[in-house]
């Protein structure tokens, strides 16, 4: 196919080791040095070994996702010009050894958020679940951040606060720790960490953390260049103001302003259908088409809402997001790069997150929720035969020269 078609891989205790991955039809792996602390060096040495080892499992390590962005330089202080050197000496490090998308994000204390990783459908599987009363519960009365209440409608506080009071301790913590404690990489958050990263955040407006954005970017993008990497950043998961924090990358305005902070190829987007489709006034398409030139790295998801902003993550071709329109602008942008001779013309794509399925349900919680192997690769294999359908369909000439 025209597309990179990748998988996720969390390194060698993954549940799903290298040789399943092979056998889903992918063939790159996207996977992050997660034994290294944030904001230190990836050296070289590391960095080589990591690759060898998807490399004797025949793959390639095509993106990493993520090099995470320490918080002291999403807020600009403390240690974060250390942070930011680092960062550029793990940017040459990876451009030498040849591993060029750099996936990171931006969002503030916590990456995406769902508050029920169980969420069961019709059918007997498991999808992730994000539910705004069940957030409201943990901020308002688990968390206790003051003035959370008022972010909400009292309609929903009073929700918020039967739904709590009906639950358990043991339901309160497991709604706690699939918030918080979910980041590779990021292991052991506490409430108290919670609370001590938001205090960081408490006078900080939007524009402060987009100068912050833009500082950052102007540090390391020239390098990435250099290097001959790309940077791509991950959009808000919710694309919405969670925990009173402010958030920058959740729209089309954000990805035009994104675009502008830089105006370097090696300012590039991860376009993750997904995250962007929990925003109901977002039109994915038109996003992509908005940005295709500068992106670097497809998530491939979409999800299902309701009326009350709650939503779940759909099948891989169901739910808001027009994947077949997605999926045909994807086709053209991969054909007007090769025609630009461009070398990066094959966007790297993996399915994201997948449904808990089959035996996977009978298996040990998956330490890394939505990452199970079988509902990824049904959903990578549904993307690789819309892909197919929409080559055949549309350019059949290119299929002849795959
Ligand atoms: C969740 C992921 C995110 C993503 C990071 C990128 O499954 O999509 O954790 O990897 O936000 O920095």
């Amino acid at each position: 196919m025209l597309m990179q078609e990748s998988f996720r891989w969390y390194g060698p205790n993954d549940q799903v080791p290298l040789s399943y991955i092979r056998q889903t039809g992918a063939k790159g792996v996207v996977s992050s040095l997660h034994h290294i602390p944030y904001g230190e060096v990836w050296t070289e040495e590391e960095i080589l070994s990591y690759k060898k080892k998807i490399e004797d499992a025949g793959l390639i390590w095509n993106v990493v996702e993520s090099l995470p962005v320490h918080e002291d330089i999403k807020v600009r202080s403390g240690k974060y010009l250390e942070y930011i050197e680092n960062y550029k000496i793990s940017l040459r490090n990876l451009g030498k050894c040849g591993v060029k998308v750099i996936t990171y994000n931006f969002m503030p204390v916590l990456d995406w958020i769902r508050t029920d990783l169980h969420y069961k459908l019709p059918d007997g599987s498991e999808a992730l679940f994000y539910n705004q009363k069940q957030f409201a519960a943990f901020e308002i009365f688990i968390l206790q951040r003051e003035g959370a209440e008022a972010d909400y409608t009292p309609e929903t506080v009073a929700k918020a606060k039967a739904y709590y009071d009906s639950m358990s301790e043991s339901e309160r913590d497991a709604l706690t720790r699939g918030i918080i404690d979910n980041f590779p990489g990021f292991k052991g958050v506490t409430l108290e960490d919670v609370r001590s990263m938001l205090a960081r955040y408490k006078t900080m407006t939007r524009e402060d953390l987009e100068a912050n954005l833009r500082y950052f970017l102007s540090e390391v993008v020239p390098v990435a260049e250099e290097a001959g990497c790309i940077m791509v950043i991950h959009p808000d998961d919710p694309p919405r103001s969670i925990l009173g924090l402010p958030r920058i990358f959740s729209n089309i305005d954000d990805v035009r302003n994104l675009l502008a902070m830089q105006d370097s190829p090696a300012n590039g987007i991860c376009f993750c259908s997904g995250s962007f489709s929990g925003r109901r006034d977002n039109n994915i398409v038109e996003m992509f088409k908005a940005c295709a030139p500068r992106v670097g790295f497809l998530h491939m998801r979409s999800t299902q809402h309701d009326d009350e902003g709650n939503f779940f993550e759909a099948n891989h071709l169901e739910g808001c997001v027009d994947m077949f329109e997605l999926m045909k602008a994807v086709c053209e942008e991969q054909l007007r790069r090769k025609a630009e001779g461009r070398a990066d013309w094959q966007i790297p794509m993996r399915p994201d997150h997948g449904h808990v399925m089959m035996d996977d349900l009978e298996k040990p919680a998956c330490a890394n929720p939505g990452y199970t192997a079988i509902g990824r690769m049904k959903g990578l294999a549904e993307l690789r035969g819309l892909e197919f359908g929409v080559l055949k369909a549309y350019h059949p000439e290119i299929l002849k020269e795959l």
